[in-house]
């Protein structure tokens, strides 16, 4: 389309910034940039853009964009580089690869993807295909998002946790929702395009109730009844209502003889049979913080009121022992029968990801398509038994990741390293009992420092490393310690298809504009990388070739319309996760070894691993209230998602900072006992690092708990001092037994500092 005057063009594309989200976006562009971004005006339901992907054009065009290769000058972390040509840059990585294969082994080479913008092509399986190529390296092993709701789906359904949801639709018939650690009106997770559905869920008869150390907006929205609790113990809230409802003999006994297994094992813990501890609310209160009380009529209306959704979200699970607590939602969904009908839940993750997201990003990408042999680091070495993709032998009937084909990673292996732990490796090595010590880290989209738990330990960790290599679009946290910077350009700036977890529709991403300065696709730079490996048949096929290819195995009919619309819609209906075995057990047994929900798990079981018990248990976290430490650092720390950025992405775009502030929130109570005023500057530390940022005081958190909104960018001063509000120096690197990050929980003190922000 051309505006009058004749210079402007309007592109449809979607985006999909890993905010596991998919928008429309129409992109007007005129002399090579985009000059405005409007959104989705057509008919219901609409795929509107939020405030980040209306403000994108603020991040393409940033001063700051990196556009040229760089190769560090200055000391590591020192942030001085200079630029050099694709041809040097890429020598240079490739030289060192093989240097480094030569003299460590394959496996001291360290991948690390993180998803980035999800796109089909442009994906970090790239890498994987070409370090495969010349000996392989070592992977990282599950998801930073949801590693524990994943692992307590796969014990209990049989199934990763992006099958176990109902369809944000489901959600008209229920008669009760329970948004347990979960706030979708900011971050739109799984359940998408909630503007559309969410003020239809309001209507009378509906009781909203949300279980969460913050008021948040989607408690607001829906004027739920909000029940604080403290950040790591939803477990024993969990099992204490299902002691309530057993006591009161409410559970649904025919559904749990019919579909379930282990029930009576759990009622043994429950009641205290096992262990002599009833898990009374009593007992949980001491625990939660949630009084006795409310947990009985909680549990009481639950049992009573159906179909009633359970949604819980993936923040609780992102703690010291986050696999308990989805383990423990899911029994008492099956204990109130709310499994497999409209309106109800499964426990295990919040929501239903749709087919075309499962079939482009889980189970695929260019990558898997190319048909790659997968990791000839291959040969188990001895390996640490902290994790349950440890024990192979043990967990023979409990498919891993790997095993499922989730993500980039090239198939089943045993060189790899659970994600919260790669710093730890590096810093220990052989010597800690890791199968390498590690010398290259090559990263792909993922802003480490920054995101991962305990980011001084991350930075020695990469002070120790002989060769690391980033793809970047700005000089991150991360970036900053690179040795080569590949310059990577903007989904504005490429074509790649995608998938959308929420609604079922494909999307075409259309470049809108050429790569700035000489920024390059991943594929491109895959590409030119294998090519200096001396890799002649890295690709059969172009770009464009790969994207028909995939529009076809994926459906879509006409190739040039998806083009121009950039997006199409696959027909669904409401989708109810485990549907099928519900209404007919007898001809679709659940994926588990027992054919039945495992409530208790014989693989769990087999590991022997008290972390991770056969039934649903609540385990004492690390950094607990009870802990020693808390005399020090008496306030939990949580770090919730924020609205103005996607993790550490757009914190640099100046109309989204105006928004609002990079703030801790603090309990008026917690800030008075402290002489801190709304507004002051407030250092919050621990043993790990300290940030300084302005204290938002409020009723809105829970007393005893603090949060900082995840992303902020770290930027630490001359004396360590984080000055940028990055919760992330204030995080254990330690990982929950399933290996999921445990970025949820951790002990903390903030006290006044000298001025005052705002
Ligand atoms: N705007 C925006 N949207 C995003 C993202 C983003 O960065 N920005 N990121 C995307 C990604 S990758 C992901 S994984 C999802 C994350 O989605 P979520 O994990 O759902 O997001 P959070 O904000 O971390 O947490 C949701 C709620 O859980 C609460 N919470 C934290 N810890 C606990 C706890 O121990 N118990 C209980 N009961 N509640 C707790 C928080 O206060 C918060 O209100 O969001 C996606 N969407
Ligand atoms: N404290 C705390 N930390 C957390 C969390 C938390 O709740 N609390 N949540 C965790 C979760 S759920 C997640 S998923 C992780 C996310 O962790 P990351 O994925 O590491 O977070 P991003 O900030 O999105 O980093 C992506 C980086 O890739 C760069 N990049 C380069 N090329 C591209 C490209 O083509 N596209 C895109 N989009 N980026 C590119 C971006 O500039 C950016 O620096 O953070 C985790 N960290
Ligand atoms: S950042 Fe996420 S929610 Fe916002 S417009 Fe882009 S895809 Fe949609
Ligand atoms: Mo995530």
């Amino acid at each position: 389309m051309t505006q009058p005057g004749g210079a402007e063009q309007v592109i449809n594309t979607v985006c999909h910034d890993h905010c596991t989200n998919e928008c429309f976006l129409r992109v007007h562009v005129k002399d090579g940039r985009v000059v405005r971004v409007e959104t989705d005006n057509g008919p219901e339901p609409q795929f509107r853009a939020c405030v980040r992907g209306r403000a994108h054009r603020q991040l393409l065009h940033h001063p700051d964009r990196l556009k040229y290769p760089l190769k560090r000058v200055g000391e590591r972390g020192e942030g001085k580089f200079e630029r050099i040509s694709w041809d040097e840059a890429l020598q240079t990585v490739a030289s060192q690869i093989l240097r480094v294969r030569a003299t460590y082994g394959a496996r001291s080479t360290i991948l690390l993807c993180s998803a980035g913008d999800l796109g089909y092509l442009h994906e970090g399986g790239l890498i994987d295909r070409v370090l495969n190529r010349v000996g392989g390296y070592t992977g990282v092993i599950g998801t930073v998002s949801d590693q524990a709701t994943r692992i307590a789906a796969i014990a209990t359904y049989g199934v990763d946790n992006a099958m176990c949801g109902n369809s944000v639709d489901s959600l008209l018939s229920a008669r009760m929702i329970i948004l347990w650690g979960i706030n979708p009106v900011v971050t739109r997770n799984y359940l998408g395009h909630i503007a559309h559905f969410f003020p239809q869920l309001k209507k009378p008869g509906v009781k909203v109730v949300s279980v969460d150390p913050r008021y948040t907006e989607t408690a607001s929205f829906l004027d739920a009844q909000w029940i604080p609790i403290r950040p790591s113990t939803d477990a024993a809230m969990l099992v204490a209502m299902a002691y309530v409802i057993i006591k009161e003999n409410l559970q649904d006994q025919a559904f749990l003889d019919k579909y379930t297994a282990g029930f009576e094992e759990y009622k043994k813990y429950v009641l205290g049979d096992e262990d002599g501890i009833p898990k009374t609310p009593g007992w949980a209160e001491e625990i939660t913080g949630v009084p006795a009380a409310t947990i009985v009529s909680l549990a009481k209306e639950y049992a009573t009121t159906k179909p009633a959704a359970l949604l819980d979200g993936l923040a609780p699970g992102r703690t010291a022992r986050g696999e308990q607590y989805n383990r423990a939602a899911a029994a008492l969904t099956c204990m109130t029968g709310n499994l497999g009908i409209k309106g109800g839940s499964s426990g295990c993750g919040p929501m239903q990801v749709d087919d075309p997201y499962i079939k482009l990003h889980v189970l695929n990408g260019v990558h898997v398509d190319m048909k790659c042999d997968g990791n000839p680091v291959d040969k188990a070495s001895p390996l640490r038994t902290d994790s349950i993709y440890y024990h192979r032998e043990k967990r023979k009937n409990f498919p891993s990741i790997p095993e499922t084909g989730h993500y980039y990673l090239g198939g089943p292996s045993t060189a790899y390293l659970l994600r919260p732990r790669v710093a730890d490796a590096i810093l220990q090595g052989k010597e800690g009992g890791y199968p390498a010590d590690y010398k290259l880290l090559y990263i792909v989209t993922c802003n480490w420092v920054n995101q991962y738990g305990n980011s001084n330990k991350l930075i020695q960790a990469l002070n120790k490393l002989e060769f690391m290599v980033c793809h970047e679009q700005f000089m991150t946290a991360t970036a900053r310690y690179a040795d080569i910077i590949l310059p990577q350009n903007t989904f504005f700036e490429r074509n790649d298809i995608t998938g959308s977890p929420n609604f079922p529709f494909y999307g075409f991403r259309a470049k809108a504009i050429g790569s700035l300065g000489e920024s390059r696709s991943t594929f491109e730079i895959a590409t030119g990388l294998a090519a200096k490996l001396g890799i002649t048949d890295f690709t059969d096929k172009t770009e464009e070739e790969w994207l028909r290819q995939a529009a076809k195995t994926y459906g879509i009919p006409d190739y040039e319309q998806f083009k121009k619309d950039a997006m199409y819609r696959v027909p669904r209906n409401t989708v109810v996760a485990f549907e099928k075995q519900i209404c007919d057990p007898e001809n679709n047994p659940f994926p588990t070894p027992s054919g039945k929900v495992e409530i208790f798990c014989q693989a769990l079981a087999d590991l022997g691993d008290p972390d991770l018990p056969a039934v649903p248990k609540y385990i004492e976290p690390w950094e607990s209230v009870n802990d020693p430490l808390a005399k020090k650092y008496p306030l939990q720390l949580i770090s919730s998602h924020y609205f103005r950025r996607v993790h550490s992405r757009f914190d640099n775009v100046p109309w989204l900072r105006e928004l609002e502030p990079q703030a801790v929130l603090v309990n008026s109570a917690d800030a008075r006992s402290r002489g801190i005023q709304d507004g002051d500057l407030v250092r919050v530390f621990n043993d790990r690092g300290q940030t300084l940022l302005p204290a938002c005081v409020s009723e809105r958190i829970m007393p005893g708990i603090v949060d900082i909104p995840e992303g902020a960018w770290l930027s630490l001063d001359e004396n360590g001092v984080d000055r940028g509000g990055c919760p992330n120096v204030l995080l254990n690197d330690l990982c929950s037994p399933g290996g999921g990050l445990a970025c949820n929980t951790a002990l903390v003190q903030v006290e006044k500092a000298e001025g005052r922000v705002c």
